[in-house]
């Protein structure tokens, strides 16, 4: 099992990133403790000097197997289904701008909240059909660089807009990318599928990227799903991607990952 944890690269409100603050002494730690990986949030790429996170990153032997965009709705509103047609295509331009980083490093592009959150007044089909166009644009500006974008499905108390796995593989077919897949959570799946592994096995090798948390949004191990059962699930498809844990920072950063890493390290699979 390849193994990563998410880091932010700067400050950030959200609060499932595991680690926040000094990028250098975070990314040693993660290493020292048996991580393959770094899942880097980035709200703007030209905020990082892409180089010398490339040369950080790989000093300490780990590799970048994501990287997520969803700072750039929570901090700036980007978002590819907000009303105003600027906004939205600030939102495609910020994802097409995370490519080079992503065509360096193999990682595969996040979208998470950067799909938005429908607001008063815009009806649901409205919606859909900005982020179609807008995933469109983005896969194909990815495609051309050989970058893959995953689409997560997120629970109903922070987004109205693709909750489950159902909602998210026809939104595949309707964007019709062979670059695009889906990022599944179990955080999320805990609260919106009806029976995880079916979910997951219904995916089939749309699978691009896998978020874990346990039921209550702590490191795996300490709620209560069962992580072998979803992990045998995940790799019965065929899965070799990373399995990144995004969980929150209790009873504090450190612990947790330490904790986090053990008992997956443990499961039989
Ligand atoms: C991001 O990966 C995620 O899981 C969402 O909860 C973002 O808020
Ligand atoms: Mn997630």
């Amino acid at each position: 099992m390849k193994l990563s944890i998410v880091l932010s690269t700067h400050a950030a409100q959200f609060q499932a990133a595991t680690f926040k603050g000094d990028l250098r002494a975070n990314l040693a730690k993660i290493a020292a403790w048996g991580y393959d990986g770094a899942e880097l949030a980035i709200r703007d790429p030209r905020l990082v000097d892409a180089p010398e996170l490339i040369a950080m990153v790989s000093a300490v032997g780990l590799e970048i197997p994501a990287i997520g965009t969803g700072q750039a709705w929570g901090e700036e509103g980007l978002s590819f289904t907000d009303p105003d047609q600027a906004i939205r295509a600030a939102a495609v331009e910020r994802t097409i701008s995370h490519v080079p980083l992503a065509a360096q490093t193999g990682a595969v592009i996040i979208i998470g909240l950067l799909r938005g959150i429908v607001k008063p007044g815009v009806g649901q089909q409205q919606a859909l059909d900005w982020l179609v166009d807008a995933l469109r644009q983005a896969c194909a500006a990815a495609r051309a660089h050989g970058v893959r974008i995953a689409l997560e499905p997120i629970c109903r108390y922070e987004t109205t807009l693709i909750n489950n796995v159902v909602d998210g593989l026809e939104l595949l077919d309707r964007v019709g990318a062979e670059n695009m897949g889906l990022l599944l959570d179990t955080f999320h799946m805990n609260i919106e599928e009806p029976v995880i592994e079916e979910s997951i096995r219904a995916c089939g090798d749309r699978i691009f990227h896998f978020h874990v948390a346990d039921s209550q949004r702590w490191y795996p191990g300490s709620g209560h799903l069962d992580f072998a059962s979803i992990l045998e699930a995940l790799y019965s498809t065929g899965y070799e991607g990373y399995v990144s844990g995004e969980w929150l920072p209790k009873p504090d950063a450190d612990t947790s990952a330490e904790r986090g890493i053990s008992f997956l390290r443990r499961l039989v699979l």
